[in-house]
């Protein structure tokens, strides 16, 4: 009997052995962290839109299929809050920062911490002041200018138009650049009014309150409304439908991002046109860090293409509409 207890115990023993040898493995704490590989954080101001969400999938997606280790925050739409995002990511130690900001002012002290550090910041889609190596976006001044000139074939340079321009983030170097390029095509034009511009946050739900706010201050007097992206041009899209009037006949719209929504305006005729802002920047990301990692320089601005689509190229691109 005594002999039968020592061989299990000798069982169990030899067989707890294992299991601690089994959890101790180098390979399955490699699965976790990948020891070795970069680490590379993604710093999201707020994942408020179709645009957005396409954009973190797309980071995600090549940051994890690169095979390096990813970090990722989303500050709720709040600069202070993507302040403290930083903080909590630089206090990781990771080698790099894509950082998507909210708006170009505040960052600058948060940014000297992470160069203090030697951590190498790239921001994608807005500018920001402060320590960064490269900034990967489109041309706001030629996605607005281009908006404007499409306006401006449609309507002429004769009959009155009025318009109602719906903006971005305040402060967004997007929603500076956009208003700037836009203004400065239709100011050698003066039959092109802005009767009103208000703020649409790149939401559709602020959007819409703002340009049900206008229908009602000035009902018929409104030509076309320039959006600042595709989701104020949804929110105006649907505040005019809920005011009786429609779309593409009683108000035209002019936007700028290529959504699928807008598409599908342009497909059916309630929207003129939108002009494509791209929200894939990982494979550009990944080219970046890769020179870097390999002793290299990169440029201080690196340009997504665009392009305009409206009613004559709409087919072609709604595959392409994201
Ligand atoms: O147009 C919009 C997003 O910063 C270029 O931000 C980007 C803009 C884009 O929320 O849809």
């Amino acid at each position: 009997m005594k002999k039968i207890f020592a061989l299990v115990l000798a069982l169990v023993m030899a067989l707890s052995l294992v299991a601690c040898g089994t959890e101790k493995a180098p390979d399955d704490q490699q699965d976790a962290s990948n020891e070795g590989a970069l680490t590379v954080a993604f710093c999201q101001y707020a994942n408020l839109n179709n645009w957005r969400v396409t954009q973190t999938n797309d980071m995600e997606a090549a940051i994890k299929g690169a095979g390096w280790n990813y970090i990722y925050t989303d500050a709720g739409d709040d600069t202070a809050q993507q302040v403290a995002d930083l903080e909590d990511i630089i206090a990781q130690n990771p080698d790099y920062i894509v950082l998507a900001p909210r708006e170009e002012e505040g960052y600058e002290e948060v940014l000297a911490k992470a160069a203090e550090k030697g951590i190498t910041v790239i921001t994608v889609d807005r500018d920001c002041k402060g320590e960064h190596a490269t900034y990967i976006a489109a041309d706001f001044i030629w996605e607005s200018t281009t908006c404007a000139e499409k306006m401006i074939a449609d309507w002429g340079t004769e009959q009155q138009v009025n318009i109602v321009e719906l903006t971005g983030t305040p402060g967004s170097t997007c929603a500076i650049e956009r208003q700037k390029g836009f203004m400065d095509t239709i100011a050698s034009h003066s039959n092109y009014t802005v009767i009103a511009s208000q703020v649409g946050d790149f939401s559709r739900t602020t959007s819409q309150t703002a340009m049900e706010n206008i229908i009602q201050a000035y009902s018929d007097q409104i030509n076309v409304v320039y959006a600042h992206n595709d989701d104020n041009a949804i929110g105006a899209l649907q505040a005019i439908k809920a005011a009786g009037l429609t779309p593409g006949q009683d108000i035209k719209i002019y936007s700028i991002d290529g959504q699928k929504d807008a598409a599908d305006a342009i497909a059916n005729g309630e929207m003129a046109c939108t002009v494509v802002c791209s929200p894939f920047f990982g494979e550009t990301v990944l080219s970046v860090i890769n020179t870097l990692e390999s002793g290299g320089t990169v440029d201080s601005y690196i340009q997504n293409p665009g392009k305009l689509v409206d009613a004559e190229n709409i087919q072609e691109y709604l595959p392409d509409a994201y």
